[in-house]
């Protein structure tokens, strides 16, 4: 097996407690923001940046339209910690190193996690600009083998063979329905099956047939990984994918995907977004 020196418990541990030193809050909620969704982390209230050049041991990003911050800061009085750009597969880092945030997250005191993403729309009645709520997922990568708890299991984080059947916290997911109808969002609010791919190149067009008709309505190349790592060491996990483009499903399409698409969709859809995320957190701290 590969050594875990660089994401094993120990790593993570000294970069949980060199956070907590230099943080202003020990953060309850752990927020991944996905492509052109990082605006979240602007509303946090008395923020701190780190750079995630200046975090010991963390991954760097290298992807256009990731800002690579790690944000603390209170969220309608709820402290957050945000990750404002995330890490993929395709940067050619390990999975196990791409999901390290999320143990650093659960070694600083994080109960619950947010994972938002960019994803291409596979299901035909969803439009450009819908907010799926992720009920299931599809771990593509995890059929060949990639799956971020392969290696050694650490008991210290969570048990060998973690169940996955519940992975995406039901309650939450009532809550967010009940919050988009009460903000009148409910005519873009979906909820389906997220499915994950390694990327960097986009769907071929007999791919996203074949996905949409394995039971996928959206398909992306992140969040489920953060998932399973979050699950494994027992954070709820609440999951929501921007559809910032339909999947080309059709052989007389002129449609590409595209990056700059992907990213133009999560700048008009930023407003509504916002605030449907901060009353998710809003409810979610009424406690
Ligand atoms: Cl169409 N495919 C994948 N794999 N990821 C995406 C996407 C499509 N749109 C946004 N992210």
């Amino acid at each position: 097996p590969e050594s875990s020196s660089d994401h094993g418990y120990e790593a993570c541990k000294a970069t949980a407690d060199w956070l907590l030193e230099h943080a202003p809050v020990r953060p309850l909620v752990g927020i991944v923001c996905g492509s052109g969704l990082g605006g979240l982390a602007d509303m946090l209230k008395d923020q701190k940046f780190f750079s995630y050049s200046e975090i010991p041991n963390f991954p760097k990003s290298t992807v256009h339209g990731h800002a690579g911050r790690l944000v603390f800061g209170n969220l309608k009085g709820k402290p957050c910690v945000c990750m404002q750009g995330r890490f993929h597969l395709y940067e050619g880092y390990s999975i196990q190193k791409i999901t390290m945030p999320m143990r650093i997250f659960k070694l600083m005191g994080v109960e619950m996690v947010i994972l938002t993403n960019a994803a291409g729309g596979l299901n035909q009645d969803y439009k450009v600009g819908d907010v799926m709520i992720i009920k299931d997922h599809i771990n593509m990568p995890g059929f060949a083998g990639i799956n971020p708890l392969c290696g050694e299991n650490d008991d210290r984080f969570g048990i060998r063979f973690p169940c996955m059947s519940d992975a995406y916290d039901k309650e939450m997911r009532q809550l967010a329905q009940k919050v988009g109808d009460e903000l009148g969002y409910s005519h873009f609010i979906k909820e389906g099956v997220y499915c994950v791919l390694g990327g960097p190149s986009f769907e071929t067009i007999a791919e996203c047939r074949m996905l949409n008709r394995l039971g996928a309505d959206a398909v992306g190349m992140s969040t489920v990984h953060e998932a399973i790592v979050a699950r494994h060491s027992g954070m709820r996990v609440f999951a929501l994918s921007l559809i910032t483009n339909k999947s080309v499903m059709d052989y007389s399409s002129e449609e590409k995907a595209n990056h700059e698409e992907v990213l133009q969709t999560g700048e008009q859809r930023s407003q509504q977004l916002l605030v449907y995320h901060t009353h998710i957190q809003y409810i979610t701290s009424r406690d």
